[in-house]
């Protein structure tokens, strides 16, 4: 009985305390959007099962403990039926939940505009220790590290990722899309977003692409500053650059 009320009490505690803390700040793509509500979720689901292990192992390392000169063992208990059953039964459903959701939902709405025309495409490559791109169709290349990958908000926008013959796997990462892709070499990976806001590397230092497989020594430099703009201010920006 007491293990169960502080069980209770600390699944409370935690919920609270999680949803009442923005952890990451929005997202800024409809796919982000998604992937933000499936972690809130996941973590939400987990946090009972945490609180009930936890208080657990608190409960016997107590209640069990060996208490003055008493070096004897108790009675061995070998099974616990009951309780082992409906650990199994509870674990399995709740994993064959998330699969369905967030997990197969989660991919059908990640992959659910792939069969759209994109608004813009840009063509990205990895080598080390640097990223390059190219906007398809559009006259515009930027290869040079400390140039800004600008964007057009309200738009949907496909990155089709590669890395360079002979170089290694880097990963495609916005922390602000919540999107991330490996880049292998001999290999094109993609990804779709919807951007929903404006933003600027400068505000927020989610917008920028990061690489995020470990592949070298400036591993840790290997990123891009990224300015989500209005579709407007993009067309403006890329005709001069493109001119
Ligand atoms: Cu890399």
């Amino acid at each position: 009985m007491t293990a169960a009320f502080i069980w209770i009490l600390l699944t409370i505690i935690s919920e609270v305390l999680f949803l009442s803390f923005d952890i990451f700040g929005d997202a800024v793509t409809e796919q982000g959007v998604f992937i933000d509500e499936a972690f809130v979720l996941l973590v939400v689901l987990a946090i009972p099962i945490f609180t009930f292990v936890i208080t657990t192992l608190g409960y016997v390392l107590v209640k069990f403990r060996a208490k003055g000169d008493e070096l004897e063992d108790s009675a061995p208990v070998r099974t616990h039926d009951k309780w082992a059953r409906s650990w199994l039964v509870w674990t399995t459903v709740l994993c064959l939940v998330v699969i369905v959701h967030p997990g197969y939902t989660g991919l059908l709405e990640l992959r659910k505009t792939n069969a759209e025309e994109p608004d813009l495409t840009v063509n990205v490559t990895g080598r080390r220790w640097q990223w390059s791109y190219e906007y398809e169709g559009r006259g515009v290349q930027l290869f040079a590290m400390d140039e800004m990958l600008i964007l057009p908000n309200d738009s949907l926008i496909r990155f089709i990722i590669t890395s360079e013959d002979q170089d290694v796997i880097h990963s495609f990462w916005i922390p602000a899309f919540r999107m991330k892709i490996d880049a292998v070499p001999g290999l094109t990976t993609y990804f779709d977003v919807n951007t929903l806001e404006i933003g600027h590397f400068n505000d927020d230092v989610n917008f920028r692409v990061q690489c995020a497989e470990l592949c070298g020594t400036d591993h840790s430099l290997m990123f891009t500053r990224i300015a989500v703009v209005e579709r407007a201010e993009f067309e403006q920006w890329i005709a001069e650059k493109a001119a």
